[in-house]
């Protein structure tokens, strides 16, 4: 490990915040994702790397299981998602305070809305770099499936109509702050709503168009001009494509190959500025098990690449 950290305390610590919840998306199995990413080794992984590493066990959450829990206009399941969320923004909140690195393991990318406001806490002047097939910044209102997993952004930014449920959240992040990389399926609305707020990303055709390697310094250069800025890294195993990440809810072809998602990582690495990592989305529920070993694999090594794993 070369690279310098800005904001992580010696000895380097990263804490698993292990995510089991499906709740923000309607397909049963992507609460099974850390539990197989852990089971898969990750842990011993990163200790392999120097980093000392926290896990505590998967958070549990059937005591704020929805026991009826009916759609608020259109949001499905809305609020075991925030309470889940605000659990995981709290766990997430006081690791970056203790100086540690969170590393959530979804569990469906709702929950980027607790780890994002966890990290906020600590470093309010974070950027985020989002790597995803999807914009997930639907709003309330122009959300088609009411699924939660396709509309944290929206939440964070303080877009669109406000939930009561949903008030512990600040809307504080700046549309400058976030960028995306990988884009590939985004809804008419969403595309509306990037244009509108200016926000950056760079999809499929950045990626094609500019090689992976410019598109991740010009994604910095808007986000992170001077290099100075925490960096939140929220990675959703969809921005791969399906032939390198089959087990996930919401695959797209044409996504990023197995190198390009590896180069995003240690790229960011490099920065020494990340300050918290999730890795959302592995479904092991979906596919064949050759498929779902792969795809806990690769997410495993994401991990890793992000955490200072070298090719030589
Ligand atoms: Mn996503």
């Amino acid at each position: 490990m070369s690279s310098q950290s800005h904001f992580i305390a010696e000895p380097k610590i990263a804490a698993i915040v292990g995510c089991p919840f499906s709740g923000g998306q309607a397909k049963p199995g992507v609460d099974r994702g850390p539990i197989n990413l852990v089971e898969a080794g990750l842990i011993q992984q990163l200790e392999g790397l120097g980093w000392k590493v926290e896990f505590d066990g998967h958070h549990q959450f059937e005591e704020i299981s929805a026991n009826g829990d009916p759609p608020i206009g259109k949001l499905r399941n809305p609020r075991i998602v925030s309470r889940v969320s605000k659990a995981v923004a709290e766990a997430v909140g006081y690791h970056a305070k203790m100086g540690k690195l969170p590393v959530t393991l979804g569990g469906d990318h709702s929950l980027a809305m607790g780890t994002i406001s966890g990290t906020l806490d600590t470093h309010p002047n974070a950027c985020v770099v989002w790597i995803d097939a999807h914009a997930d910044i639907n709003t309330p209102e122009t959300t088609e499936s009411g699924n939660i997993h396709g509309m944290p952004m929206s939440f964070l930014l303080g877009l669109g109509e406000k939930i009561s449920e949903y008030s512990w959240i600040q809307p504080r992040l700046q549309p400058s702050s976030l960028v995306y990389i990988g884009l590939r399926d985004v809804d008419a609305a969403e595309k509306r709503i990037l244009k509108e707020n200016k926000i950056k990303a760079f999809s499929m055709h950045e990626v094609d168009k500019y090689g992976i390697g410019k598109v991740v310094e010009m994604a910095l250069d808007h986000v992170n001009p001077k290099r100075d800025r925490p960096i939140h890294l929220s990675f959703d195993v969809d921005a791969l494509d399906p032939s390198v990440a089959p087990s996930t809810g919401t695959p797209v072809r044409g996504g990023l190959t197995f190198r390009e998602g590896h180069y995003i990582c240690e790229a960011i690495y490099e920065t020494g500025l990340l300050v918290a990592l999730d890795l959302m989305e592995v479904n092991p529920s979906l596919e064949d098990a050759a498929s779902v070993h792969q795809t806990v694999a690769v997410g495993c090594s994401l991990v890793r690449a992000a955490l200072g794993e070298t090719l030589l």
